[in-house]
């Protein structure tokens, strides 16, 4: 089971649910647990994967307008139905240096040696505060990369999407849009290389927890493609399995001294590193992982300075 936010012309954001092709407007049903998702982590909070699944179901009792995936996995434009990203008042995290291969990229682009190699086998895992949600963009929105940056990278994630008791609901696909040569100058500016306008991809929709579908999201393939003038320039997988912490682990440590009153999604990491390529305008970054879709973003540059 699917939960997606979209938007309809003339109507504010809304939930719904994507069963076998066809998108149910839960926030047409009036039940307030589907009238954001907010209120739905809110209503679900304490619920087991099951109890949340048939309580999705049993709303899909009722006769909802509906649509067809096509008609909402399309570029967002006013005037146009369009998904929107599945988060409204949720904070996006990111765990890093959880791959190997993260580590190693870093290690080399940084004269800061071993900083990464330490955090890498630290007790501690590194997290740091990745976007609010207006910072973040759904399937089919253009992310930004910065101005100011010679050397940018998608960063293909699993996220892990939680409700207001860190509890996982269900997962999603993340994009950590980074500038490498910003953060490879001086690891304290890895804030100006993560967080600005535009700067993390999510979606397209939350896939639920469900015991026999995405039971835990640890043995999940991560393909990604970038596109250049419609052709492929890079393309590169791992699996969720090569994570080196468990997410029991991350989440401890996410909420410590912490509290999420809207629920908080985790990005968990890359594990695909797309080395001497820089990502511009007019690329597209796709983003697959079995079970859960594929979020698709073009790319554009951030403006710059506000006049
Ligand atoms: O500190 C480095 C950021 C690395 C990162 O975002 C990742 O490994 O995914
Ligand atoms: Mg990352």
């Amino acid at each position: 089971m699917q939960i997606c936010r979209f938007v309809l012309p003339g109507q504010g954001p809304r939930l719904g649910a994507l069963v076998e092709g066809r998108v149910y407007d839960l926030t047409a049903s009036s039940e307030s647990a589907f009238q954001s998702m907010t209120d739905f982590l809110w209503r679900t909070v304490g619920y087991s994967p099951e109890k949340r699944v048939a309580f999705v179901a049993d709303v899909l009792q009722k006769t909802l307008p509906a649509f067809d995936w096509s008609q909402l996995d399309r570029e967002p434009a006013a005037g146009v139905a369009h998904l929107l990203p599945p988060v409204d008042l949720q904070e996006v995290w990111a765990a890093s240096v959880t791959y190997v291969i993260s580590r190693d990229a870093r290690e080399e682009e940084s004269d800061q040696s071993n900083i990464y190699n330490r955090v890498y086998d630290a007790p501690r895992p590194e997290l740091f505060f990745k976007a609010t949600p207006n910072r973040v963009v759904g399937h089919r929105d253009f992310v930004f990369v910065r101005s100011d940056s010679g050397w940018s990278v998608p960063e293909p994630e699993l996220a892990l999407f939680m409700d207001p008791e860190m509890d996982i609901v269900g997962f999603t696909i993340g994009n950590d849009v980074s500038s490498r040569d910003i953060e490879g100058e001086n690891p304290l500016y890895l804030p100006q290389a993560k967080v600005h306008r535009r700067c993390c991809g999510l979606g397209p929709y939350v896939t639920l927890r469900e015991s026999e579908n995405v039971p835990d999201g640890k043995n999940l393939d991560v393909r990604s493609v970038i596109y250049r003038g419609g052709k492929p320039v890079f393309e590169g997988d791992i699996n969720t399995s090569r994570i080196r912490r468990s997410f029991e682990e991350l989440i401890l440590y996410l909420g410590r001294d912490q509290e999420y009153p809207n629920g908080v999604v985790l990005l968990t990491g890359t594990g695909i590193v797309p080395d001497d390529f820089d990502l511009t305008e007019g690329d597209e970054v796709e983003i697959s992982i079995s079970g859960l879709g594929t979020l698709r973003n073009p790319v554009r540059r951030a403006p710059g300075d506000k006049a």
